[in-house]
């Protein structure tokens, strides 16, 4: 999504309040939807998107999700206490608005397998959607499959030995194990439906889970081609972690405990392009936009949202900030991330006057200050953001000839981060890119710069004397 997804999972034990009482399919929400969709990962940002949009849509009735955790099985507990039902908390300037979701009419842990392999092998079950961020696709550098990586390379194994029963624990290993048991029951062709914050996230996916099912079964990915549609989309709505506030404030607006809270924004954007060869919620009555080619909508995106947020994460944390809507209200950061959006924009195929409008809505959701959007938590797997958030860009930039500050603002408050300013390092490839920032600046920016792929030719001295000066001008700025 969210990206981050995964980082949500954790719910704090709920504080028991008097005069509350728990959620339930008795009296609250509506009667569970016959299983239809199975979505992976089911952290905040699901709960706040997709699961919502198959509340919203006229159909509603006739389509419940079974949903599985990502690594933290917790929720799947809290929720089931819950018959599914969890408390949305739209947070808007003028106050907070709760709903209670009911979309969700299963909810398992993620290692439930036999869960997994039996509503893939159902009939009826005709959409899969997936929020397990960036990271969770285990990609390669070249974007294929990671089939070095232990974990994949064990599930490759697995199923290879038992294709119906072998334990596998990745996302492209649980869904290359719930494909095989829909050809196992000729159940039919189905709809994948990636929501992470990832160019091209329907081939993206559909590279990693036909390289593991090529290497479990060569027969397997011919019965891909025929049955699995791999759609592509933007996914778009802020949704930072719960804090105790969001809980009290159900628990007073409601009189319900909720421990499995979800804040989010007014806002909300779902564009999807491709097949659903099994049919799927009428998600465009509660305005989904289905659409012949996602790219324009998912650069504008990706480059304005995503990246001034990872801009803020890196560069506004080293000053001292700690939420976007600190760090957006410091003059200094606001005019970084105007530099960081005049160039992503010359660089856009959408009309100007789109991206104005849009670079407006993005100044009064970051300033939406109900929502606590930790700077902390966008931070995290810069390994996987970086390249697709600040290196198209950059890119562009230089092959237009300029060396552009506001873009490797971005690589340098992201390479400063790696030397220990602002927020602390959480990446799903730590490994690799903390010694990155390691020696002299200039030693750090030449050796990030190469790893990014950022060389710039004729430009290349210009562009390492830009960056070594942006870094060595947060480091000495830094509050954190
Ligand atoms: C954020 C996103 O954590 C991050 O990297 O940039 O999760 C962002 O909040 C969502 O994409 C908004 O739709």
């Amino acid at each position: 999504m969210t990206s981050q997804d995964e980082s949500y999972a954790a719910e704090p034990a709920p504080s028991t309040r008097p005069h509350t009482r728990g959620l339930s399919r008795q009296t609250d929400g509506r009667p569970a939807a016959p299983v239809r969709l199975v979505h992976l990962g089911v952290g905040n940002f699901f709960r706040a998107h997709a699961a919502w949009y198959t509340e919203h849509a006229t159909d509603a009735a006739d389509w419940g999700y079974a949903a599985f955790t990502g690594r933290s099985p917790a929720i799947a507990e809290t929720l089931a206490g819950q018959d599914g039902l969890y408390t949305l908390l739209v947070r808007g300037p003028d106050g907070a608005r709760p709903e209670v979701i009911s979309s969700l009419s299963a909810v398992h842990a993620g290692d439930d397998l036999d869960a997994l392999r039996g509503y893939f092998a159902d009939p009826v079950v005709a959409v899969v959607t997936i929020t397990v961020t960036e990271a969770g696709y285990r990609r390669a550098a070249d974007g294929g499959l990671d089939v070095a990586a232990k974990d994949v390379a064990a599930d490759i194994a697995a199923l290879r030995e038992d294709p119906a029963g072998g334990v596998v624990t990745t996302t492209p290993g649980r869904l290359t194990a719930g494909l095989l048991a829909r050809r196992a029951a000729m159940a039919g062709r189905i709809a994948i439906v990636p929501n992470d914050n990832v160019p091209e996230n329907g081939e993206m996916a559909a590279r990693v889970v036909g390289d593991l099912a090529r290497a479990v079964d060569p027969v397997l990915e011919a019965w891909l081609a025929a049955n699995v549609s791999f759609v592509t989309t933007m996914v778009d709505r802020i949704t930072p972690r719960t804090t105790d506030d969001d809980r009290a404030e159900v628990a007073r607006q409601l009189g319900v405990e909720d421990p499995a809270v979800v804040p989010t924004e007014p806002f909300t954007e779902w564009v999807l392009a491709g097949d659903f060869p099994n049919g799927r919620p009428d998600w465009d009555s509660a305005g989904a936009a289905l659409v012949d080619d996602v790219r324009p909508f998912e650069q504008r995106k990706l480059w304005l949202l995503n990246g001034s947020h990872s801009l803020m994460a890196y560069g506004a944390s080293t000053v001292g900030h700690e939420t976007v809507a600190d760090a957006i209200a410091d003059p200094e950061v606001r005019s970084w991330v105007e530099q960081w959006w005049d160039a992503a924009a010359a660089h856009l195929s959408l009309p100007a006057d789109d991206v104005d409008r849009y670079r407006q809505a993005l100044l009064d959701r970051y300033s939406n200050a109900s929502i606590r959007h930790l700077l902390a938590q966008i931070a995290a797997d810069g390994s996987q953001k970086i390249p697709i958030r600040a290196v198209p860009v950059v890119q562009a930039e230089l092959a237009a000839g300029r060396v552009s500050r506001g873009a490797l603002r971005l690589v340098a408050a992201w390479i400063a981060h790696l030397r220990g300013a602002g927020a602390p390092v959480t990446d799903a490839h730590a490994d690799q890119v903390v010694p990155l920032g390691a020696g002299s600046v200039e030693e750090a920016t030449r050796r990030t710069l190469e790893w990014l792929a950022i060389d710039g030719g004729e430009l290349h001295d210009r562009v390492v004397t830009e960056v070594t000066g942006l870094v060595a001008g947060l480091e000495a700025r830094r509050r954190r």
